[in-house]
C-alpha cells in the first residue's frame, strides 16, 4: 500500500497524500512553489494510523485513491496558475451529491453550479447563489460506496457538479494552495462522524433553546415584548423565548440600549424570567463608526478592524450608518468582542442572536468614492444613466448578488496574531465563524458553568460547535417552505445540526393556512421559531384566531410532547456529529427510491415526517421505505411503498418506523420543566434498542459525567414484551420517577415482563400500557 506519497502531475502541481486514519486522507496541493498555510478550520488533530486501507497514487495528471481496494476517487488537475486551481473529479452516472451548506436547491446538488462564498442573499431562488452559509463539504453517493470531499479553505470556490462536465464536479479553487479531505465510510453516517471529527463536534444546547421561540423585526418597545410573552401564557401556548431584533438599540449601535422604548432593561429581563420566557437579543457585525461611541474606540485602541490597502479604517454602510468591522481573526479582538457579550449576558440576556454576519454590507465607501469620481465617465454618452448607476453600485453591495456574478469582493486587510497581513479575500467564509468562536468563548467568560445559546445567520465548516444556525430572509411562500426542508437536510448533511427557517415565513404576507401548515412542519425542524419582517403582517401563533390558533397550539405542543426524544437526538449529534434532521436516503442507503426525495425526512431514526406544502391539500402520497410504519394519527400500520394518507387541516402526517420507539412526555409551557412521565411509544415487530438520556438542561455538568442514561432493549415474542434495561449512568437524578411503556401495537399482548418481572398492563385502543420505574 502507498501512503505518504508526493509527487507533481500537470507540469508542476505538488501533490502529497497523507492518510490520517481509515477514514480520512488528507490531499495537500499546491502550484509547485511551495505549500502556504492558509487559515484552516481543522478542529481535532486525527491520530494518524490506519493507512492501510487507503492506496493512493498520481498517474497521468491524475490524483487516484482507493480505499479497502475497492472505492475509487479519481480527480484530474485541469489548469493551474498563481491565483487558482481548476480540478475535475470523475464521478459515475448514477451518483448524486449532497451537502454544500445552505443552498437553494434540492436535496441532490446535481446538474448545478454553485459559489462558496458567504452573501447576505434575500433573494431566495435557484438565481440567487450564493447564500449566507457556504460550506466547502459534499458527498458523492450511489448505491455502492459513498465519499465526503471537504476543501480546507476559506475563500471562493466555484463547484459545478454537471453543468460543464455531466460526469463530473468541477472546482476552481481560489488559490495556488490548499488541501482537501476525502473521507471515506461505509454510508453517510460514517462520513459525517468523521467530519465531525475534523471540523468539530455540534455544541450542546440548553433545554429552553429546543422549544418554540418568537420573534420580529422587531417588537418596539418593552411593553409590546412583555404583552406578547403573555399573550403565550394566558393563551396556554408553550413558549421558551423571545427576541429583540435592531430596535433595542439607541441607533442601531450594538451593546446599546435604546432607553427610549427600554428604559428598564433589567425589569424587562425579570419579567420575563417570572413567566419562563427567555429573551434572545440581536448582535449585528458592524460597529458604527463614531468617536465617543465606546464600542468604537475600544476596537479603535487595539487597532482591531479591518483595514483598506491604504491602512485606512475600511468602512461600510450598514443600519447604524457608516460601520467598521472587527477583526475577528486576531485573538484580541476576539477577546475584546467576548468581553462585550460577557457584559452584555451578564444583565440577564439569556441568548445572543448574530445577523448580517457574512459580512452584510449595504455599500463599501471606498468603491463607492470611485464610482463618484468616475461618475463623469459612467453618465456621459449613456443614454439610460439610472441604470448604469444602479448596475454599478451592485457592484459594491455585499446583499442580494445575483448567481451569475456570485462573488463580491470585499478589499480589506486582516492583520494575524502573528503579525502577518491577510487579505479578506483568503478569510471571507471564516469571518461569521471566527465571530461565533469569539460570541462563544463570551458566554464562557460571563457563566463558566452554562451552555451557550447562539443564533446565526452566516457560518462556515465547523459553526455547528458555536451555533444553531437559521435560512436567513425567506418569504411567505408555500415554495420557500417547502425548499426548506432540503436547505435544513442539506445543512444537516454538512455538519449543522440545529437548524431551522423562519416559520410563518419572513417577509411578504402569511395566511392562515400556511401559517398553519408551517408550524406543524416547524415542530420538527430541530430549531423552531416564528419570525417575521418589519414590512410584513405580524404572525404570531393567535393572529387568525379560531380555529387556527388552536391547531397552531396542537402542533407547538406536539413538538413539546417530543422533547425527551428529540433532546436525545441532540445529545446524539452533540457526542457523533449525526444530523437531527436527516434525509431518507441517509437512513436507508439502499433504498433508491429514497435518494431524491425532500419533501419527507427522518427526525432521527424512528420518525418520519410528511408534511403538506401546498394550499387546499388534505391527503398525500408518502413513500414509506423498507419495513413497516405506524401512522401516528390514524394508528394503523402501513406497508412499505407509496401510500396515500390523509391530511386534513389539523394534521400533519407522521409514521414511527417499525422496530422502533419515541419518547414522549406532556407538554408543559417550556422546555425545561420535568419531563415525567417519559413515555416509551413502541412500534414493535421483533426488538428495539433504544436509551433515556436526562441532564440538568443548563450546565456543562453534563460533561463531567452529571447525566442519566439507562438503556432499554425491547423484544417481543408474539404475545409476549420483554423488557431489560441497563442504567448506563445514573450520576444525575432526572426529573421523572415514572417511565410509561406503550406498545403502540399491542391489542394481542398477553404478558409484558420488566427486568424478570411481569407487570400488569391495560389495553387502549390497540396500545399495550404499563408503568415501571429504573431502580
Ligand atoms: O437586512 O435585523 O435575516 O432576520 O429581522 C435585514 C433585521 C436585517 C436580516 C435578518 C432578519 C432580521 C433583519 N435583518
Amino acid at each position: 500500500m502507498n501512503f505518504n506519497v508526493e509527487g507533481f502531475i500537470n507540469r508542476g502541481v505538488h501533490i502529497s497524500f497523507k492518510p490520517l486514519n481509515a477514514y480520512v486522507v488528507k490531499v495537500l496541493i499546491n502550484d509547485g512553489k511551495g505549500f502556504q498555510k492558509s487559515f484552516s478550520v481543522i478542529h481535532e488533530p486525527l491520530y494518524e494510523n490506519g493507512g492501510e486501507v487507503w492506496n493512493c497514487y498520481l498517474k497521468d495528471n491524475e490524483i487516484i485513491v482507493t480505499w479497502r481496494d475497492n472505492f475509487v476517487v479519481r480527480f484530474k488537475v485541469l489548469n493551474f496558475d498563481e491565483t487558482h486551481m481548476e480540478l475535475l473529479q470523475y464521478i459515475d452516472r448514477d451518483d448524486r451529491i449532497y451537502g454544500l451548506g445552505e443552498k437553494y436547491a434540492r436535496l441532490n446538488r446535481r446538474f448545478k453550479r454553485f459559489h462558496i462564498w458567504n452573501i447576505d442573499q434575500p433573494v431566495h431562488l435557484p438565481s440567487g447563489d450564493p447564500m449566507y452559509v457556504s460550506i466547502p463539504f459534499y458527498i458523492v453517493a450511489n448505491s455502492k460506496r459513498s465519499v465526503g470531499v471537504f476543501i480546507d479553505y476559506s475563500g471562493y470556490i466555484y463547484i459545478d457538479t454537471g453543468v460543464k462536465y455531466s460526469d463530473g464536479v468541477f472546482l476552481n479553487v481560489r488559490s495556488n494552495s490548499f488541501v482537501m479531505y476525502l473521507i471515506m465510510g461505509n454510508g453517510i453516517h460514517e462520513i459525517l462522524r468523521s467530519y465531525s471529527e475534523l471540523t468539530g463536534k455540534p455544541f450542546m444546547p440548553p433545554k429552553w433553546a429546543i422549544g418554540y421561540h418568537q420573534s420580529r423585526y422587531s417588537y418596539m418597545s418593552q411593553d409590546e415584548v412583555l404583552y406578547i410573552a403573555n399573550e403565550f401564557r394566558n393563551r396556554g401556548i408553550p413558549c421558551d423565548a423571545i427576541y429583540l431584533d435592531i430596535h433595542h438599540m439607541d441607533g442601531f449601535k450594538i451593546f446599546t440600549w435604546d432607553f427610549k422604548n427600554f428604559p428598564l432593561p433589567e425589569k424587562l429581563i425579570n419579567a420575563l424570567h417570572s413567566i419562563n420566557m427567555k429573551l434572545v437579543t440581536i448582535i449585528d457585525i458592524g460597529v458604527k463608526a463614531l468617536d465617543g461611541y465606546e464600542v468604537f474606540d475600544n476596537f479603535n485602541k487595539i487597532d482591531g478592524f479591518l483595514k483598506t490597502p491604504n491602512n485606512e479604517l475600511f468602512l461600510g454602510a450598514v443600519w447604524p450608518g457608516l460601520c467598521a468591522f472587527p477583526d475577528f481573526l486576531r485573538s484580541d479582538v476576539r477577546n475584546l468582542w467576548s468581553s462585550y457579550i460577557a457584559k452584555w449576558i451578564k444583565q440577564g440576556v439569556d441568548g445572543i442572536w448574530l445577523d448580517m454576519n457574512e459580512p452584510s454590507i449595504f455599500l463599501m465607501l471606498d468603491p463607492l468614492k470611485d464610482i463618484i469620481e468616475r461618475l463623469p465617465s459612467i453618465i456621459s454618452g449613456n443614454e439610460n444613466v439610472g441604470l448604469s448607476i444602479i448596475s454599478e453600485i451592485s457592484k459594491i453591495s455585499t446583499a442580494m448578488v445575483n448567481k451569475n456574478v456570485g462573488y463580491v469582493r470585499i478589499n480589506a486587510l486582516h492583520k494575524n496574531d502573528d503579525g502577518k497581513i491577510i487579505h479578506h479575500d483568503e478569510v471571507h467564509n471564516a469571518y461569521s465563524l471566527l465571530e461565533n468562536l469569539a460570541t462563544y468563548e463570551g458566554f464562557k467568560k460571563a457563566y463558566e458553568d452554562k451552555r451557550a445559546f447562539i443564533l446565526s445567520r452566516s457560518g462556515f465548516a465547523g459553526v455547528q460547535r458555536f451555533a444553531a444556525i437559521w435560512t436567513g430572509d425567506n418569504q411567505a411562500d408555500w415554495g420557500h417552505m417547502e425548499i426548506s426542508i432540503p436547505q435544513l437536510l442539506s445543512l444537516s448533511l454538512s455538519g449543522i445540526p440545529f437548524v431551522g427557517a423562519d416559520v410563518g415565513g419572513f417577509s411578504d404576507d402569511t395566511d392562515p393556512e400556511l401559517l398553519v401548515r408551517w408550524h406543524q412542519l416547524g415542530a420538527f425542524y430541530p430549531f423552531y421559531r416564528n419570525h417575521s419582517d418589519i414590512n410584513a403582517r405580524r404572525h404570531e401563533p393567535w393572529i387568525f384566531g379560531e380555529p387556527f390558533e388552536t391547531i397552531i397550539k396542537n402542533a407547538i405542543k406536539l413538538r413539546y410532547k417530543l422533547l425527551p426524544y428529540i433532546y436525545k437526538l441532540f445529545i446524539d449529534a452533540h457526542r457523533t456529529g449525526l444530523p437531527i434532521m436527516r434525509a431518507l436516503s441517509i437512513e436507508f442507503p439502499s433504498d433508491e427510491n429514497c435518494y431524491d426525495i425532500d419533501d419527507e425526512f427522518m427526525l432521527g431514526e424512528s420518525l418520519l415526517i410528511a408534511p403538506i406544502l401546498a394550499p387546499g391539500i388534505r391527503a398525500r402520497a408518502v413513500y414509506l421505505p423498507e419495513v413497516k410504519w405506524f401512522d401516528y394519527w390514524s394508528r394503523e400500520i402501513l406497508n412499505p411503498g407509496w401510500n396515500l394518507v390523509k391530511a386534513p387541516l389539523e394534521i400533519i402526517p407522521i409514521f414511527i418506523r417499525e422496530n422502533t420507539a419515541i419518547l414522549t412526555t406532556d407538554p408543559k409551557e417550556n422546555a425545561y420543566e420535568p419531563w415525567d412521565p417519559i413515555r416509551i411509544e413502541a412500534f414493535i415487530t421483533k426488538k428495539i434498542k433504544t436509551r433515556i438520556y436526562d441532564d440538568d438542561g443548563e450546565t456543562l455538568k453534563y460533561q463531567r459525567g452529571e447525566y442519566f442514561e439507562t438503556e432499554l432493549e425491547i423484544i417481543r415474542d408474539n404475545n409476549e414484551i420483554i423488557v431489560n434495561t441497563e442504567i448506563l449512568n445514573k450520576n444525575y437524578k432526572p426529573a421523572f420517577k415514572n417511565i410509561e411503556l406503550h406498545i403502540l401495537n399491542g391489542s394481542n399482548i398477553e404478558n409484558i415482563v420488566i427486568n424478570g418481572k411481569k407487570h400488569s398492563f391495560t389495553i387502549h385502543e390497540k396500545t399495550a400500557i404499563t408503568k415501571f420505574t429504573l431502580e
